[in-house]
């Protein structure tokens, strides 16, 4: 028997709400949770200029479990004093993810000296001035710069722009781990990175193709327009190797009746392997073309290449397409029919889709769905890559990433005075570590994240990160990857959350909508800096402030002017301070059948099925319903109904064919390391394919890039497991005192 499950949403979130409400204080939550901040979770884009708890649309109130996990985190309080005179580096090294988020605000600079055993407080003068020298000693290009997804667009943007003066084009970010693939691919097919469709869209849509996502958990906030999609007859075609519960019923916050009766989620749920989406998505479309529902006029007169795609769709036998992808023929014509019958469908996906070796052909392979069914450039039709950190996007667009477009780099030259900027492409995240590992970095800037725990091979990327001989980190809260992850000699620099910021921000939301975040003041006491004035100092030291006036661009103002300069269709940030102008980035959305290619037509691609490995078990690393990324907030996964984070989650099958039971302790293996004491746990997925949570279990995999998006494989591992020793079944599990 599978565990119990729970529906997603409902009266467990309101009563967690209310429980950390009552952690930081009710009336402080609710003001910071109102403030006229963009969400710091994901990338949906709430909140903003309309205030907190708003969507995009207007809509008021959305509330969501996430962005209140996220606050109060944040509002917990200061790391104390002495707390790194009282934890010795090998201490530290011990923590798990929730012990070292739960720590506190790191509030003041610190600094791991070569051969310490601890780290100690440093002013930040000193701090300043080492990184700078520090900077100054290195080659540029032995330097690296990495940005997660949640600083803003201005920090963002200073430091690829500084690090660029500087002589370094390594500036890569987190996309490169998430959904780089969709962005490679979706510019080979329809040319544009990101979402066709905004949030109004889906309330015009009548079907939604929901792939490799779990929203349920990590984008709560659209399970409102799904349930409403279904409430209204409309279609939610689930594809997931794992039945989630949260997909099936979810119980919209928002909404009474929801609460009292649950929302159904999915019309239809498809369960494919792990990795078995090309062969599903071939599938699809030989169906449609044998049924001869395929648009044809509308491929004759928007796009390019569909013979061949749709060639090798008839060419790939049904046998090979219902044993890779493991779905059955009714279930392909099932979906094929209702992709033909529906009026305007929107393709939405996520890790699940990009987190493979083929994680473009992934993508390719759904817009030559969303293209052969006609269900793109019009109104409630297009393709939405459901993004992962709130401003991910906008660091990208803003340019943080190892190349720069030529006309982006001559207008960043002409308006630093004349300078000369680099034209080698950086590294990319993985290459950076590559690089790492070879000794060939001495220099690496974090901009928030955990570069460590993010990587497949934790034991490989520790030993590369351990070889740079300064690491500078600029956090709001300790995580394991900087004590695992940390150089020679390693900063750690404390920085406001967005809704402290003393200045206003700006973050891109997945629908290409810019938001300005006001700021706010501090959650906690301490010596915290604006990310852009850090930034800014560093800069000034290392280069001077000819021809750059580093010192002036602390202003946001300055830094989104030459944004809007600099940066095409952000025009209209240079004035949003003044403004309050909120706008969607021109040319992204797709409401006609123009595409921003040469042409103006899309372009179909020939996807051909990997080969898969039928004789290993397939491990997806995935996401529990209580943690944000490496950040874990909550030991259990209620949702899913698994009590713990070293448990794997099986099909009954995979468990009685080997031998095992639910609850037993095994070992499972990977290519690259192994974990002990894993507490099997059955639950309704797809035979072949098993399921352990990230960061922990990125001891096991191993670096399998897809070349086209450098992204690892990190839904498609092959992993063994086997029973343990008797005795060692009674052993305790590594944080069982935590939990
Ligand atoms: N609460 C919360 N919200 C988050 C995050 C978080 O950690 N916590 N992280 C943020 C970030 S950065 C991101 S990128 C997103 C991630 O959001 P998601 O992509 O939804 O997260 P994951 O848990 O990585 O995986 C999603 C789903 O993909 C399915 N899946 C795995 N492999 C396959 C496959 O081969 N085929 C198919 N069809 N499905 C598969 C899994 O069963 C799982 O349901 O969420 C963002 N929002
Ligand atoms: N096995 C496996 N590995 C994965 C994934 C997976 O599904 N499976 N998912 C991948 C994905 S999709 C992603 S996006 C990456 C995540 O990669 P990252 O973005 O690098 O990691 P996070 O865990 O989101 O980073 C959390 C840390 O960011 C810091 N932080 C939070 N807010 C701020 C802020 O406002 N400013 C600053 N400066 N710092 C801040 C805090 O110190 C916090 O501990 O991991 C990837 N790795
Ligand atoms: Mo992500």
């Amino acid at each position: 028997m599978a565990r119990k499950t729970l529906p997603g949403g409902g009266w467990q979130a309101i009563r967690y709400t209310l429980k950390k409400a009552w952690q930081v204080g009710p009336w402080r939550l609710w003001k910071r949770m109102r403030s006229r901040n963009a969400c710091k979770t994901c990338a949906l884009g709430m909140g903003g200029m309309n205030g907190g708890m708003v969507n995009e649309a207007g809509h008021f109130p959305e509330v969501c479990k996430k962005s209140l996990q996220a606050q109060v985190a944040d509002m917990i309080g200061a790391l104390p004093a002495d707390y790194f005179d009282k934890h010795t580096l090998e201490d530290l090294k011990q923590l798990t993810p929730k012990q070292a988020e739960d720590a506190g605000r790191i509030s003041y600079p610190v600094i791991l000296e070569p051969g310490a055993t601890k780290f100690r407080t440093i002013s930040w003068n000193d701090a300043l001035t080492l990184i700078a020298e520090r900077m100054k000693e290195t080659p540029p290009d032995q330097a690296a710069f990495y940005a997660s997804g949640r600083s803003s667009n201005e920090a963002a943007f200073l430091l690829h722009s500084f690090a660029r003066v500087y002589g370094s084009n390594h500036t890569m970010n987190c996309s490169y781990y998430c959904h780089q693939a969709s962005g490679v691919g979706l510019k080979m097919a329809l040319g544009t990175g990101t979402a066709t469709v905004d949030l109004e869209d889906l309330s015009h849509a009548d079907l939604v193709f929901l792939i490799g996502a779990n929203p349920a958990s990590n984008h709560p906030r659209l399970m409102t327009q799904l349930a409403n999609l279904h409430a209204r007859g409309g279609e939610v075609i689930v594809v997931n190797p794992i039945r989630e519960s949260g997909l099936e019923t979810f119980f919209v916050p928002s909404q009474v009746k929801s609460m009292l009766m649950g929302s159904k989620i999915a019309t239809q749920y498809v369960q494919p392997k792990a990795g078995g989406d090309v062969a599903f998505l071939v599938g699809v479309l030989k169906q449609l073309d044998e049924q001869q529902l395929v648009k044809t006029d509308f491929l004759a007169a928007h796009t390019e290449g569909q013979e061949d795609a749709i060639h090798y769709a008839r060419e790939v036998s049904w046998e090979r397409i219902t044993t890779d992808s493991g779905v059955d023929r009714a279930t392909i014509s099932a979906s094929a029919e209702k992709l033909a019958n529906a009026k305007a469908a929107i393709f939405a996906w996520a890790m699940g889709i990009t987190h493979h070796r083929w994680g473009v052909e992934n993508v390719l392979a759904l817009c030559n769905l969303a293209l052969a069914t006609g269900h793109i450039g019009r109104k409630g039709a297009g393709v939405m890559p459901i993004r992962g950190h709130s401003n991910v996007q906008g660091i990208g667009s803003i340019g943080f990433a190892p190349s720069l477009q030529d006309g982006v780099r001559q207008a960043l030259e002409k308006a630093y005075g004349g300078v000369v900027l680099p034209t080698t492409p950086g590294y990319d995240t993985y290459e950076m570590i590559e690089a790492a590992d070879e000794e060939n970095l001495q220099f690496l800037f974090n901009l928030g994240g955990n570069l460590w725990g993010s990587n497949p091979d934790l034991e490989l990327a520790k030993r590369a990160m351990n070889n740079v001989k300064t690491t500078v980190f600029l956090s709001t809260k300790l995580n394991p990857g900087h004590f695992h992850g940390h150089g020679k000699t390693t900063l750690i620099l404390p920085v406001f959350a967005r809704d402290e910021e003393p200045q206003s921000t700006t973050q891109e939301s997945m629908f290409n909508f810019v938001r300005l975040s006001e700021g706010g003041t501090p959650n906690v006491e301490g010596t915290l800096r604006a990310e852009s004035d850090i930034i800014c100092d560093i800069a000034d030291r290392v280069l001077s402030s000819h021809p750059v006036d580093w010192q002036r661009l602390k202003n946001h103002n300055e830094v989104r002017k030459l944004i809007s300069e600099i940066i095409p269709g952000w025009e209209q940030i240079g004035t949003i301070n003044d403004t309050k102008g909120e706008f969607t980035i021109p040319g992204r959305l797709y409401h006609s059948p123009k595409f921003n290619t040469a042409n103006g037509k899309a372009l179909m691609h020939k996807t051909e099925l990997p080969e898969l490995d039928a004789d290993t078990l397939t491990l997806m690393t995935i996401r529990s319903e209580g943690q944000f990324n490496t950040v874990v907030y909550e030991e259990y996964d209620l949702y899913r109904g698994i009590p713990h984070r070293f448990c794997v989650m099986m099909a009954e099958a995979d468990i009685k064919r080997l031998n095992l039971k639910d609850g037993q302790r095994v070992t499972v293996s990977g290519e690259a390391g192994s974990l002990d004491n894993i507490e099997v746990v059955a639950g309704n997925i797809k035979d072949g394919v098993v399921a352990m949570f990230y960061p922990e279990s990125n001891v096991l995999i191993k670096a399998n890039i897809d070349p086209r998006s450098r992204t690892p494989a990190f839904k498609s591992a092959p992993v063994w497991i086997r029973p343990m020793g008797a005795s060692a079944q009674h052993t305790k599990l590594p944080d069982e005192s935590s939990r």
